[in-house]
């Protein structure tokens, strides 16, 4: 596969903004290689500035559930900038999404929006010290809340992909405010909460922890999560950015039936556009400044063309098509299933609705100390070997791939041989 115009990019890029990319993953350092640059994206397809075509599972690391360039979310966008770009000042567009956010979110009486799941994450977790007056936190290794100094401690994703789940630059003092215990592991969780009794504000869980490859909780976990926290006085919070409107259309609550105290959105309810937003119920929302004593701001919050984006994308998912996208992610999985069974690879396949992981091992993996197990070569030396033959999945094995409403049974065929061919020159 021709490279050569990315490639330049990439060497001129790296002369301005660190390793060549505005976040780490991109930068394929740990698979090895040159990232393609993207010049363009169509429904499952993106297009490189060389000209090579991919299959796409990214989906942009999840906002893209239509596909790209969706016509109804392009229209949208192309209405609101004719209106103006940004007015700093409240619009109906943000009651819009915020009731579409609400009605489809049980237990989220109100939501705010920011710009990123990493502002929404650090706001929940702002909200829960402020209303709890507690200030130690639980998140769990292996699960990513974006890169809030709290957050970076034992975190998946960027940092764990490229060996920094705990980054420098986080102070002690910060550090000494986030507890962290394995997920799905709820002896230690118990032994936690013994020893920090009633200093606990919140727990912030991924409930499908995404960030270390695809890992959903074990059966009873969620609900053991938010009894714990009842027990001890803290808020359970559901960081379901990457969950939220993707596995369900009320996300990861309505899928397990579990209802936490609050969430953090963003990827899908911005239509692909720059969007976070946090909510839950009225008692601890109406903490949040100008009602109440929990400060939190953004110039660009709400921003008029992500809103847009986002009431386009959320008005076109309804239930039909939750069961179209399940319907056709089962489908795929029964083929890569049944390459694995025929072949006896030591892969572990991993889906949870529309996101699914290719684990090099045999498996289980209940987290992140499994995925640790895996062949990281032979993943490396499969993504090379899949990218060049026109597929593009997240280049790290601590990421999951997503499947949209355009990747149709045909497309996903063509998919799977590419899939098949690949592997089998990996072993
Ligand atoms: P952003 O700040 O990147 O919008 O959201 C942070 C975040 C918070 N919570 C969860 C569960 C997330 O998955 C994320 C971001 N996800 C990663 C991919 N696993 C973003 C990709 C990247 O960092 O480039």
């Amino acid at each position: 596969m021709d490279l050569s115009k990315s490639k330049k990019l990439f060497k001129r890029s790296k002369s301005l903004i660190p390793g060549g990319v505005n976040s780490p993953v991109r930068a394929f350092s740990n698979v090895g290689g040159s990232p393609p640059f993207i010049k363009k994206a169509n429904g499952v397809y993106v297009y490189d500035e060389d000209g090579n075509i991919y299959i796409d599972f990214l989906g942009s690391w999840g906002p893209m559930i239509l596909g790209h360039a969706d016509p109804d979310v392009v229209k949208a966008v192309q209405n609101a900038v004719l209106e103006g770009t940004s007015f700093g000042a409240p619009t109906e567009k943000e009651i819009l999404l915020a009731e579409m956010i609400v009605e489809r979110v049980s237990g989220c009486e109100m939501v705010r929006l920011v710009n990123s799941g990493t502002e929404a994450t650090m706001s929940a977790i702002r909200l829960a010290r402020g209303f709890t007056g507690k200030n130690k936190i639980i998140k769990f290794t292996g699960c990513y809340h974006g890169h809030g100094d709290c957050f970076l401690i034992k975190s998946g994703s960027g940092g764990l992909t490229y060996g920094h789940p705990d980054s420098l630059g986080v102070t002690k003092g910060v550090a000494v405010d986030t507890l962290v215990v394995d997920f799905n592991d709820l002896k230690s969780l118990e032994l936690l909460f013994n020893s920090y009794k009633d200093g606990v504000a919140a727990i912030i869980v991924e409930p499908v922890n995404g960030n270390a490859g695809c890992i959903p909780p074990q059966s009873g976990y969620l609900e053991k999560l938010k009894k714990l926290c009842e027990e001890n006085n803290c808020l359970l919070i559901f960081d379901e950015v990457m969950t939220g409107f993707r596995i369900a259309k009320g996300g990861a609550s309505e899928y397990y039936g579990v209802q936490p105290d609050l969430y953090t959105f963003g990827k899908i309810i911005g239509g692909g556009l720059p969007i976070g937003a946090y909510g839950g119920r009225k008692k601890y929302m109406e903490y949040i400044s100008p009602l109440g004593p929990v400060y939190q701001a953004g110039t660009l919050s709400g921003n008029p063309i992500a809103v847009s984006a986002g009431i386009a994308t959320l008005e076109k998912l309804n239930e039909d098509l939750y069961h179209k996208l399940e319907n056709i992610s089962s489908y795929f999985e029964n083929r890569i299933q049944s390459l694995i069974d025929k072949n006896g690879y030591p892969l572990f396949l991993s889906r949870v609705g529309s996101m699914f992981s290719l684990f090099f091992c045999s498996g289980p993996v209940n987290n992140i100390n499994d995925v640790m197990l895996c062949d990281f070569s032979k993943f490396n030396k499969f993504f090379k070997i899949l990218l060049n033959s026109g597929v593009y999945i997240a280049p790290s094995q601590y990421e999951v791939a997503f499947i949209s409403l355009v990747h149709t049974e045909e497309i996903l065929d063509i998919a799977v041989e590419k899939i098949a061919n690949s592997l089998f020159e990996t072993f």
